[in-house]
């Protein structure tokens, strides 16, 4: 099984997403395995979108991500850095289709409700930037069998 990562950004802690946006996850099968408050700072900010550092709204991007405290996810499932990003939709929330939680909670392409990691490598990088290795737990829940066949679950 893959983990991958997803960060509430602080727009829907403001809206008080946190609790719907977890349970679609859980709803989904996925296994959370880490979940943690945690407030960001320029330098974190600044090496986790490195790919975005030199565009001019970069600033509106960290003041908007350091507004609050944000909720970190560490999400375990088959395939899950895929399965993640397909329940995510596309970084303009008011493009994303209907049924992903972009599509159904936001209309902004800047506070766009969540952040997940977008490859395998990515997520193994991004897991320990933000969580400590003790912060992300290894277990199966009892309803694991009844959510994939017996082969799925060597994937
Ligand atoms: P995503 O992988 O969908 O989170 O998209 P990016 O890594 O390209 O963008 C990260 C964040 O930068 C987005 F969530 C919002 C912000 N952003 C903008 O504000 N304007 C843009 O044109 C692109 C991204």
């Amino acid at each position: 099984m893959e983990t991958t990562l997803v960060i509430i950004k602080p727009s829907s802690v403001q809206r008080g997403l946190i609790g719907l946006i977890t349970n679609r996850f859980e709803q989904k099968g996925l296994i959370i395995t880490g979940m943690k408050m945690m407030q960001l700072t320029e330098p974190l900010l600044k090496e986790h979108y490195a790919h975005l550092v030199d565009r001019p709204f970069f600033p509106i991007l960290l003041r908007s991500m350091m507004a609050t405290p944000v909720i970190v996810l560490a999400i375990k499932g088959v395939d899950a850095v895929a399965v993640v990003r397909g329940m995510t939709g596309v970084t303009k929330a008011r493009n994303a289709a209907p049924g992903t939680i972009r599509g159904d909670f936001g209309m902004s392409g800047q506070e766009n409700i969540v952040h997940a990691s977008d490859s395998p490598e990515n997520a193994v990088v991004e897991l320990a930037r933000f969580f400590k290795p003790e912060e992300i737990f290894e277990y199966m829940p009892l309803v694991t069998p009844a959510l994939y066949e017996p082969d799925e679950l060597k994937l």
